[in-house]
């Protein structure tokens, strides 16, 4: 019999476990509907939206690096803006939960998208992306806390819809502690942790130049390369925010065995990113099926059973 893989987030029930990472096939309709179509999608994610569409960063602004185990990126919100992701998300009725990511580029931005989706007939799940590395001038909100409780309380004056957060890796155990006292006095229904570790640098040693355009070559890193990251990320951040908090894990997942670690860490769900780009939809068939397999052999029947179970050596 299949393993139980499922996970619940407020209100909304994901019959399978695996999204897209925002920015990974999802920025046109048709990208959007390939994700829905894939049966083991557990929901969708919409590309980061503005308020007005955005071109987004100069070419060349995605590169692959280390043949495949990582990515940089300074895509620069390319988007078509927030009534395109909402017309759609209005279109039709969807059989898997959905949710509709926002990025503004200023504190201004931020309240205005939420506003007209507080406004709007939208009724799934919402995301504000504070960790956006790649709007050039703009730093990630995420990284400073003040301006991050700014937001948030602005925003819960009036947002009643369900929304979570996307934040950016953090490195040192005091900012967990800082962010985690931040997100719990809102009643946020998920944290999506990590976003691209912000400001790497790749290097093309033949032309002894940078790869990507945008920033002298500056851009998130994500693949396989920031696993360790992310699953710091979400284990930090399980174990500090309240329970009625549910996580999305993200960054680095290649295999069933990336995503059993995540749930270990007490992820919910699990994003893929860099990997989706390579492989297209049909990689969560493969993650699923290889999930299976692991629980199977180690005679798990549901993920609620190992899910936040990681265990330390002391
Ligand atoms: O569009 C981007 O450059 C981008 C965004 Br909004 C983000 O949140 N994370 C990322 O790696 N790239």
């Amino acid at each position: 019999m299949q393993p139980q893989m499922t996970a619940q987030i407020g209100n909304f029930t994901f019959k399978h476990l695996f999204l897209n990472a925002s920015g990974v096939y999802c920025r046109t309709k048709q990208n959007l509907d390939d994700l829905l179509d894939n049966q083991a999608t557990g929901g969708i994610v919409t590309k980061s939206a503005t308020l007005r569409s955005r071109k987004g960063n100069p070419n060349p602004r995605y590169h692959s690096i280390l043949n495949g185990a990582g990515s940089i990126n300074s895509m620069g919100l390319p988007n078509y803006g927030l009534q395109y992701y909402l017309d759609y998300l209005l279109s039709k009725s969807f059989d898997k939960p959905t949710i509709l990511s926002v990025a503004g580029t200023s504190f201004d931005e931020n309240i205005e998208l939420l506003k007209q989706i507080q406004d709007s007939d939208y009724q799934g799940m919402t995301e504000l992306n504070l960790s956006c590395p790649n709007v050039v001038g703009k730093p990630q909100i995420a990284y400073d806390f003040e301006t991050t409780n700014k937001i948030l309380t602005e925003v819960f004056k009036f947002f009643k819809k369900p929304i979570g957060v996307k934040l950016p890796p953090y490195f040192d155990l005091n900012h967990f502690d800082q962010i985690a006292k931040i997100l719990n006095q809102f009643p946020l229904d998920h944290v999506n942790s990590i976003n691209s570790v912000g400001n790497g640098l790749w290097i093309d040693i033949e032309t002894e130049s940078v790869v990507i355009k945008p920033k002298k070559g500056f851009g998130g890193i994500g693949g396989k390369m920031v696993l360790p990251t992310g699953l710091a990320n979400v284990r930090a951040l399980r174990e500090r925010l309240k329970p009625s908090i549910k996580m999305i894990g993200t960054g680095g997942i290649t295999s069933g065995k990336d995503v059993f670690a995540y749930l270990l860490c007490g992820a919910d769900l699990v994003s893929v990113g860099t990997q989706l780009g390579i492989e297209s939809p049909k990689i969560f068939n493969r993650l699923e099926s290889e999930l299976a397999a692991i629980m199977v052999e180690k005679g798990y029947t549901s993920v609620n059973e190992f899910r936040g179970k990681l265990k330390s050596l002391e």
